[in-house]
């Protein structure tokens, strides 16, 4: 065979390799959450696990820390580096800590896109808000307001003290007080990490230090869960309103025993498909992230990307005695 044949020959086998892996290897597309062992990342999940299906050629990869810390999200980061996973949708435990990390993934062409509580502009592709900042900050602090007609002191209960997403809702929430909600007093913020058990002690310590305490407002599907249940244990039902961000399925039963009058919340199952889709529509380039970008979001719809490449999806809604009951049997 003369040496051009061979060639000739080589080139079409390298092709033919190539073309076969692209189209028979699955798009990998890790969803990093805040942490592993929460109900609100596990309905994202199931988001994700919906949209590989309606893509067909996607391996969700559902990975995060067993705690809620930036520096174990770096270890698993780095770790699907070494993967090569074709795509990282992460909810960061903080904004700055990860971008290192999170660069070095973009430079070997990994796709980084984050979503729920999102990394700083130069460590992802784009950002996705489950709602509006200033909207959730507002909400929060008018569901414990509407029960609060002579006002009363509240406090908060958030999740990290570095999370991205909490903090932002709590300086939204402040910036509206003074003038939406005069009446009502902030007296302190604390932090239980997602953690169940230590966000427990710090529902206990808010408890403890405000005999005045009006209510508790944890914008933390964790902590908010371990608020009403020390409410509930401490008999101060009717005493302490818990509210802020609730998943239905794990907190129905404080609304039905009164530790809460009503909680608000996204669809986590539609965030989770959504970012998943921009995930593989990036990857696969069939979308780019810029600044005013409208982007396909198969059955959710359609965001637009704003000059920080971020984009909010809808309204959260409020779950109360009325409502909650058909929302827990979804999420
Ligand atoms: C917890 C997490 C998550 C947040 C929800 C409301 O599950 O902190 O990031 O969006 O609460």
């Amino acid at each position: 065979m003369s040496l051009l044949k061979t060639l000739g020959v080589t080139t079409a086998i390298a092709a033919m390799l190539m073309a076969g892996t692209a189209f028979a290897a699955p798009v990998k597309i890790a969803l990093v959450v805040k942490s592993l062992g929460n109900g609100f990342f596990d309905a994202a999940n199931k988001g994700a696990e919906e949209a590989a299906k309606e893509l067909g050629d996607v391996q969700i990869i559902y990975t995060g820390p067993t705690k809620a810390t930036a520096e174990a999200q770096i270890e698993v980061i780095n770790s699907l580096i070494a993967q090569k996973v074709d795509a990282i949708a992460i909810s960061a435990n903080d904004p700055d800590a990860l971008v290192p990390a999170l660069k070095k993934a973009m430079e070997r062409g990994i796709t980084v896109v984050s979503f729920d509580s999102g990394v700083a502009k130069e460590g992802r592709q784009l950002h996705l808000n489950p709602s509006g900042i200033d909207l959730i900050g507002d909400t929060i602090i008018k569901l414990a307001a509407d029960h609060l007609p002579d006002g009363g002191d509240v406090a908060i209960l958030s999740a990290a003290s570095t999370a991205t997403n909490q903090n932002a809702w709590i300086e939204a929430a402040k910036k509206v007080l003074p003038t939406k909600y005069p009446k009502i007093k902030l007296v302190s913020v604390v932090y239980g990490d997602d953690d169940s058990a230590k966000s427990t002690d710090q529902a206990k310590g808010l408890i403890k230090s405000d005999p005045n305490l009006k209510a508790i407002i944890a914008p933390t599907t964790v902590g908010v869960v371990a608020a009403a249940q020390v409410v509930t244990d401490e008999n101060l039902i009717g005493k302490i309103n818990v509210t802020g961000l609730a998943l239905p399925s794990e907190f129905k039963k404080f609304i039905d025993n009164g530790a809460s009058q009503g909680v608000a919340l996204w669809n986590p199952i539609d965030l989770g498909y959504s970012a998943t889709y921009l995930a593989y529509d990036l990857a696969v380039k069939k979308e780019k992230a810029e600044p005013g970008a409208t982007l396909s979001i198969g059955r959710v719809g359609k965001v637009t990307l704003d000059q920080d490449n971020s984009a909010a999806m809808a309204n959260p809604f409020v779950f109360d005695k009325s409502n909650i009951e058909q929302y827990a049997k979804i999420y």
